[in-house]
């Protein structure tokens, strides 16, 4: 921390002309989220530095709808037509909108209803099949997790399903994939943004990669389209449905045709990457600690048996294998800074004026790594989640999904989807490490997403669970 100075009384981080903080940041070799830990322990809660001439505060808490606001990015403007979605759009009545038609349409398929548990279930039967034929070898299981949950967000967002040969399945997961290798947090165009004039071989892979996502979305909202012209439109079948019915709605008129393909393609990405990614976080863990495993088993082999699947309304009867899920989410939160924030108006933090358009990182790393408020906040520890009955326990300063006005609006989804994911997996298999073979690292990657390292597991199939049933 030499050479810190104060800008508006908030320590800031040593700067250049041009670069501003980003020297030391890159000297560092830690990823942002470790460096800003780091910092915050020694410069407090509130600090902040130069990204490039942006001035950012890093912070551990805001203040709801004051800083609701998000900035405008190059790689993350092509994504999304100039702010069509809900992610990264600027705050604006439109987008309020748009948000509260998203929010009741997930509401409709997710929630409320047993076709999310229905959806789940199946893709978890062909997941345990595909697992299991594995016989005992050792694999990487990213592909299959990110191919069930990819099939679960498909059906969820346009009613398809796929075999995992299939060729447009691949093409889903391919311009996935490209998309979250090439929108990396901090990306250098994101900062200058004229560098988009010069070729920039990253951003020319973004663009193939969104090209085919549109084509294959455009498709597919063409096909819904015509269905509903085609006379009694009927319930929506699935997101999509539900989107254009809304699009009719009085006050959601101005909710464009490209805002529609925008919030499929953007609940399709934050749906495959963030769920998948927790589920390979959890595994990965549960290889490191195999007793961890083994009591989540117990719990389940007493209080739902082997007999029949486990169901969305077992959640209270398994306060352990929820506290598994809130551990590995506190652990190695998916996104440990958040998205990018914005300063909407003049406002404070800290005691500290703040000016509209500051941009504002949330260290979500920070707060579940402090230690004031979290026992050995580095080991995996589920039990922090109970309470001295075993029941469950919510701790506070425990935000994965965010708060205020930008929290995540996939949240009951996703808890629903990973509950069902990693139950019914623990019900039916177990994950071991392959022999000699060292337990996986857990530093985990920044993009713009925190992913686990490439690792390999030996599934077997339960006892109990394989003479009733033919998953295997
Ligand atoms: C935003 C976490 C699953 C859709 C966010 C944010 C976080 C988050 C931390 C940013 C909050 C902020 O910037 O303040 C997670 C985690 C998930 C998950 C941990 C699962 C393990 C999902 C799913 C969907 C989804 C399944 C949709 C199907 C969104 C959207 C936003 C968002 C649209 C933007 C909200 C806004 O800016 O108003 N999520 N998410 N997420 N998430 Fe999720
Ligand atoms: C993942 C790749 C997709 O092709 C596009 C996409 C859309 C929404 C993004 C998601 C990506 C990554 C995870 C994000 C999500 C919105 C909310 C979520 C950023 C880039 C999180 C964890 O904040």
């Amino acid at each position: 921390c030499r050479g810190t100075s104060r800008v508006g009384g908030v320590p800031c981080l040593p700067r250049v002309p041009v670069l501003g903080s980003l020297p030391w940041v890159s000297s560092s070799g830690l990823p942002p989220h470790l460096l800003f830990t780091g910092i915050s322990r020694r410069l407090g809660p509130l600090f902040s530095l130069f990204l490039g001439p942006h001035f950012t505060l890093v912070v551990l808490v805001t203040r709801g709808r004051d800083f609701a606001g998000r900035p405008n990015m190059v790689t993350t403007d092509l994504l999304t037509r100039g702010g069509k979605d809900i992610a990264f759009c600027d705050y604006s009545p439109l987008w309020k909108s748009h948000r509260r038609l998203v929010h009741t349409s997930f509401t409709l398929f997710g929630e409320g209803t047993g076709r999310l548990q229905e959806i789940v279930l199946s893709a978890v039967d062909d997941l345990v099949e595909e697992l299991l034929s594995s016989r005992g070898r050792c694999f990487d299981p990213c592909a299959a997790v990110t191919r069930a949950v990819t099939n679960v967000v498909c059906t969820l967002v346009f009613s398809a399903s796929y075999r995992p040969e299939d060729k447009e399945l691949q093409e889903v997961i391919g311009y996935n994939n490209g998309i979250v290798q090439t929108i990396a947090a901090g990306a250098l165009v994101d900062i200058y943004p004229w560098m988009k004039y010069f070729p920039n071989s990253s951003l020319d892979k973004l663009k193939r990669c969104i090209r085919v996502r549109d084509e294959l979305l455009q498709k597919k909202l063409d096909q819904h389209k015509a269905l509903m012209s085609d006379g009694d439109p009927g319930d929506p079948r699935d997101l999509l449905d539900a989107l254009l019915r809304g699009q009719k709605g009085e006050r959601s008129s101005a909710i464009s045709d490209d805002h529609v393909l925008m919030t499929a393609a953007e609940a399709f990405g934050a749906g495959v990457e963030t769920t998948s990614t927790t589920l390979l976080w959890i595994i990965a863990y549960l290889l490191h600690h195999p007793e961890v495993q083994t009591r989540a088993q117990v719990e389940l082999e007493d209080r739902v048996g082997l007999d029949r699947p486990v169901l969305v309304s077992d959640r209270t009867l398994l306060p352990f294998v929820e506290a598994v899920i809130q551990e590995g989410l506190r652990i190695r939160p998916v996104s440990p800074v958040l998205i990018p924030h914005t300063a909407m108006t003049q406002t404070s933090l800290g005691g500290h004026s703040v000016q509209p358009g500051t941009r504002v990182l949330v260290n979500m790393w920070a707060i579940h790594h402090q230690p004031q408020h979290w026992d050995r906040p580095d080991l995996f520890k589920p039990e922090r989640f109970l309470d001295e009955r075993g029941e469950r326990y919510s701790p506070s300063g425990f935000l994965p999904f965010g708060a205020g006005p930008r929290v995540c609006v996939g949240e009951s989804l996703a808890r629903l989807e990973l509950f069902l994911f990693l139950s019914s997996l623990l019900q039916r298999i177990s994950f071991s490490l392959p022999p000699s073979e060292p337990a996986p690292n857990l530093q985990g990657a920044l993009g713009v997403v925190l992913q686990p390292p490439p690792y390999r597991v030996v599934v077997t199939p339960r006892p109990g669970w394989g003479e009733k049933h033919s998953t295997n």
